[in-house]
């Protein structure tokens, strides 16, 4: 594998069709191949911009109540005309399709369900912002040629074979991981080829930079709150150094930025919808995302378990998602756990507010 010189196509023959990797299936490489296609498909329509005549309302709403972008309805039609119609496919779960797509029967079914968000961050669309797409790719198991229903996909994140996602930015990149480490792809637009330029993306374990959505604070719970507000005490408080933070909007963009320089990005669940266990949603958000962060040495967890263990019960379930740099998510982690103990009383005495004066010495 070169950067600068391996093309898609060429990593997945190499790393799949050639040597035998942990997920082999045949028929995956064409799979990915068919995404890959959808994504330079939806690049091509993001970037002609309110010239597409694709910007604003599609005056509907999705599975989960909330208004959809054209852009939403467009990208998930590339989507389904993209991967449904080459035999790889059993069926397919999207974020703007309530139930299971099951493959028209005048095409071949294959063995692979894939579950993705066409555009992801697509409130950023009228803005100009960062957008991206999410999938996730599971094997089927259940018999070949039988009805494909919903508890097909209600599997754990472990089990996937491939995730990855497209950054619509100033370049149009594709991530994506085959249970082979991390590998980040650019498009060569006037050629038409993504092309291998971050091969095996690792995490720092460290990091000074954190992304939340401050204005939902009063809505989450001691652990979440006890560690942001060390990260804004910074030098001087227990932490002893200051840091940073981010907010884009669009989990593709704080997740690449990740991948790229570290940090943690955090979406906890909070009471401002309580029957919320956060926003994002399990099958084709946290779970292809998690599989990338931990193929590239990060951590992803809920707070209170590794997400790519989460058993999912519903295709739209959402899950709290506190993923990146790995000795961070692991001291947030080890927050959820004092609190669901009550140990972490000198943090939310009444006495000092959320801060106490005796904080206890951090080795870490
Ligand atoms: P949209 O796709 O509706 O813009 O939502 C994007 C997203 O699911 C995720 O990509 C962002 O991290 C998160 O929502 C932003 O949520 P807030 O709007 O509450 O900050």
């Amino acid at each position: 594998m070169l950067d600068g010189r391996t093309t898609l196509s060429k990593f997945l023959i190499d790393t799949l069709d050639r040597e035998p990797c942990p997920a082999q299936a045949a028929g995956l490489s064409a799979l990915l191949i068919d995404v890959a296609a959808a994504i330079k498909a939806i690049s091509a329509v993001l970037t002609r911009g309110a010239l597409g005549g694709q910007h604003g309302s599609a005056q509907s709403v999705n599975t989960h109540g909330e208004e959809q972008k054209k852009l939403d309805v467009v990208t998930n039609e590339i989507f389904v005309q993209q991967c449904e119609w080459d035999g790889l496919l059993a069926a397919m779960v999207s974020e703007e399709m309530e139930e299971v797509y099951a493959i028209p029967k005048v095409y071949p079914r294959g063995e692979y369900l894939l579950a993705f968000d066409p555009l992801d961050g697509s409130s950023n669309i009228d803005i100009n912002g960062v957008v991206g797409s999410i999938f996730s790719v599971l094997r089927n198991t259940g018999e070949p040629q039988a009805q494909v229903g919903e508890s097909a996909f209600l599997r754990p994140g472990r089990e996937q074979v491939a995730a990855g996602y497209a950054i619509y930015g100033p370049s149009t990149m594709l991530v994506l991981s085959v249970g082979t480490g991390t590998h980040g792809f650019t498009l060569e637009r006037d050629v038409g080829n993504f092309v291998l330029t971050h091969s095996n993306i690792r995490i720092p374990e460290e990091t000074e930079e954190f992304a939340i959505n401050v204005s939902n604070e009063r809505f989450w719970e001691p652990p979440v709150r006890r560690y942001v507000q060390e990260c804004k005490d910074g030098r001087t408080g227990c932490r002893q150094r200051d840091f940073n933070m981010r907010w884009i909007a669009s989990m593709v963009a704080e997740v690449h930025r990740i991948l790229m320089r570290g940090g943690v990005f955090m979406y906890p669940r909070d009471s401002k919808t309580s029957a919320m266990e956060g926003r994002l949603r399990l099958l084709y958000e946290a779970n292809p995302m998690s599989f990338l962060v931990e193929q590239a040495g990060g951590h992803a967890i809920t707070g209170r378990e590794r997400i790519l263990d989460v058993q999912p019960r519903r295709l739209h379930e959402r899950v709290p998602v506190i993923l990146g740099s790995k000795q961070e998510v692991e001291r947030i982690g080890r927050y959820h756990g004092e609190y669901d103990r009550g140990e972490d009383k000198p943090f939310t005495s009444p006495l000092f507010g959320t801060r106490s004066l005796f904080l206890p010495d951090f080795t870490a």
